[in-house]
């Protein structure tokens, strides 16, 4: 089991506000092995643009873009993501029941009075700020995931994002707009929001600057706004995000770069319970 069960104040505490702090979700120890495979991952791909064995294109927002068999990746100004759900460590973690059943819990489909809906894995990413002043190291723009990318028709998926080592505030840790979940969607431009809607910011507080410690973990709500500020320090910030949605949702594509998730079957994997 790589994730211990949530407890019902944890629950409690993201009906409430839409995130929760998931403190030691998984073994500090797997996620510095982790980490190590996201070291090798970005030596990898910097080899492989240098040697001009692999190219880089530009996608629809400007970011340039690294394709191979099994692994996809994107530079924006604000963070480095890598798709690599084909490969271990990352596929085995992202794949574990007990992560699962943190958002099958999260989720919960039977309080609104339907059979319970196990729950699968929509996407995994290793998310990368780099240090102050580098390429990828920009202010989070504050969005909700809303899973837009993907065409969801009904609200059910939540994103949990594990640090791989330890992660401090001044690193641009995630902040949320605590309760903000409950607005619904606020637009397919998901980062906009604030600027479009003002008031949001009136009507809901800020969570307070997180500091993780490797395998702490924290979950957010897909209507929930958040973001992250630049990284000031001279550290990478390393973390690995797995999105979950419940099965009974209807998604139209898997999100861009990410390697055909639901081959060969047409859906997404199921990951709890199995
Ligand atoms: O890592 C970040 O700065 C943002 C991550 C994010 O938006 C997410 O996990 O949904």
């Amino acid at each position: 089991m790589a994730a211990r069960d949530v407890t019902g104040e944890e629950i409690a505490f993201y009906r409430e506000n839409g995130w929760a702090k998931l403190p030691c979700l998984i073994d500090p120890n797997r996620a510095r092995e982790v980490l190590a495979a996201c070291k090798d991952l970005l030596a990898e791909m910097e080899e492989a643009i240098a040697s001009g064995s692999s190219k880089i294109s530009i996608g629809k927002h400007g970011e340039r873009q690294y394709l191979a068999d099994d692994l996809g990746a994107a530079w924006f100004p604000f963070l480095l993501t890598v798709r690599h759900i084909r490969r271990e460590p990352f596929r085995s973690l992202a794949l574990d029941p007990s992560l699962g059943r943190v958002a099958y819990r999260m989720i919960d489909r039977a309080r609104l009075g339907a059979a319970q809906v196990p729950v699968a894995l929509s996407d995994a990413n290793l998310l990368v700020k780099f240090p102050a002043g580098a390429e990828c190291s920009k202010a989070t723009r504050y969005h909700q995931d809303n899973a837009a990318d993907i065409g969801m028709d009904r609200v059910g998926h939540v994103n949990m994002w594990i640090a791989l080592e330890e992660v401090t505030p001044e690193q641009g840790t995630m902040r949320f707009l605590s309760g903000s979940h409950r607005e619904g969607p606020l637009g397919k431009h998901r980062d906009t929001m604030l600027e479009e809607y003002p008031a949001l910011t009136e009507m809901y507080p800020w969570s307070e600057p997180l500091h993780y410690m490797p395998g702490d973990a924290t979950v957010q709500h897909d209507f929930t706004i958040h973001g992250a500020p630049e990284n000031m320090t001279d550290r990478i910030r390393w973390g690995f995000v797995c999105s979950y949605i419940a099965a009974d949702c209807d998604v139209e594509r898997d999100a861009p770069l990410s390697l055909g998730l639901r081959e060969p079957y047409g859906t997404f994997p199921i990951v709890y319970p199995v």
